[in-house]
């Protein structure tokens, strides 16, 4: 019966909603993130959705792989997955941008599967009745723990193209300390990252202490995203050995990583040395890590994320989860699949509390104690609310932005700023 089930339609709607003035190693995010909603409809007039990166290079190839998914039956994961690699390559020349995974054209095939993979999952979902963590072996836990993703920011936007935020500027350690209270009473997390590769160091590992002594016996993490050269890494380590849980990407490259994590009784935790397989080889070679941050959005879907932890399991090494601007449904997306995961060690990231927009059905998702509940519903357990989707395509069409450019939007505040990565 679920074999006369056939994808009949790809819709792709790219969509652009607001986004804070937050800091990081490369700039300053810019006043729209984007990203792209995928529904694949059925000729028994079911719909699957799926969202991923917005950036016009991941639209093209999503356009060029749209065909590919026509006359399959929802459970035809294998053969999608075959016909992507077959037909989606990597981009030669395309400008890359290394903290916006969507711009990583290397990672073609592995984003266009995982995107058309989880709507395809929700409508198995659909079809049978059953959560997508069913459909993934069953769930270890009833809800997923996320953190509380601290960022440098400042009040608004130059230019001011809407009214700011509720978070006000986020630059000295009080200032710090107070968004992490915000967002902890707002959401219930109990645990926290803070992006740094912004500010000195020496000032960041304030940040650090600050957060240390208001919130005791909280997890911490920092986050420099290769903003800092191995001796200044290896310098900091000493300051931050107590009241780190991991030490996220100081400095740059696997040898590196390799070479700092023997001066450091912290465990280094990546998601920019390690992201294919080959990677992961190099890096158990050299020992360059003891925790993995997984993204299902390149590494090749919910199945490829679980064969990834049970390599990380294999490695001993700890499991986290990366993310990057992103909306309810790469929310339940993630949340599903590190339901699934036993060895999902560290509680996920999520810019969720940054987005104030939604694109599903009933708004935005609850946090009950920092955890997203599993859904029960079938599928991914949200709904395609086309009012809002329509409305933030608008803002797409409208807001000029095609391609996530942090530094160009630094350089607004800051021409001399450079980007210079290790620039400490
Ligand atoms: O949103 O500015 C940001 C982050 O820096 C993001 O681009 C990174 O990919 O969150 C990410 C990370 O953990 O490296
Ligand atoms: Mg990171």
């Amino acid at each position: 019966m679920t074999r006369q089930i056939a994808i009949t339609h790809v819709r792709i709607t790219p969509i652009a909603f607001r986004d804070g003035p937050l800091l990081n190693a490369a700039g300053i995010h810019e006043p729209w993130a984007l990203r792209a909603i995928v529904e694949l409809e059925t000729n028994d007039g079911r719909v699957g959705i799926s969202e991923t990166y917005g950036d016009e290079p991941m639209l093209r190839v999503l356009q060029q792989a749209k065909d590919l998914v026509i006359g399959l039956s929802p459970f035809e994961l294998n053969q999608m997955e075959e016909r992507v690699r077959a037909t989606i390559t990597a981009t030669p020349g395309a400008v890359e941008f290394e903290l916006a995974p969507g711009s990583h054209a290397a990672k073609n095939a592995p984003k266009v599967i995982s995107t058309l993979e989880v709507a395809m999952l929700d409508l198995q979902g659909q079809i049978v009745g059953a959560p997508v963590v069913d459909l993934l072996g069953g769930k270890v836990r009833d809800a997923v723990p996320y953190s509380a993703y601290l960022f440098f920011k400042y009040a608004e936007h130059i230019g001011k193209p809407y009214a700011p935020d509720a978070w006000g500027e986020g630059i000295s350690p009080e200032q710090i300390v107070a968004q992490a209270r915000r967002m902890i009473d707002l959401y219930g997390f109990q645990s926290i990252k803070l992006k740094g590769g912004v500010f000195e160091p020496a000032h960041e590992i304030a940040c650090m202490q600050a957060l240390a002594e208001a919130f005791p016996g909280m997890p911490l993490r920092l986050d420099p995203n290769a903003n800092w050269t191995l001796a200044t890494s290896i310098k900091a380590a000493p300051q931050l050995d107590e009241i780190l849980e991991y030490y996220e990407d100081p400095c740059p490259g696997l040898e590196g990583m390799a070479e700092l994590q023997k001066h450091t009784k912290l465990p280094l935790a990546t998601n920019m040395v390690i992201t294919t397989m080959d990677d992961f080889r190099k890096g158990c070679e050299m020992g360059s890590i003891k925790v993995l941050l997984s993204d299902h959005h390149y590494w090749g879907g919910l199945r490829a994320t679980q064969t990834l932890a049970r390599m990380c399991r294999l490695w001993g090494f700890g499991m986290s989860m990366h993310s990057n601007s992103h909306l309810g449904i790469s929310l339940m997306a993630m949340t599903h699949v590190a339901a699934s995961v036993p060895n999902l060690t560290y509680a996920c990231d999520t810019h969720y509390p940054w987005q104030e927009e939604e694109v599903i059905k009933g708004g935005r998702v609850k946090f009950d104690n920092g955890a997203v509940r599993v859904p029960v519903t079938p599928g991914l357990g949200v709904e395609l609310d086309r009012e809002k989707l329509g409305e933030l395509h608008e803002q797409y069409l409208s807001c000029g932005v095609r391609n996530r450019d942090d530094l160009s939007q630094m350089r607004k505040y800051q021409p001399e700023f450079t980007g210079k990565n290790p620039r400490f």
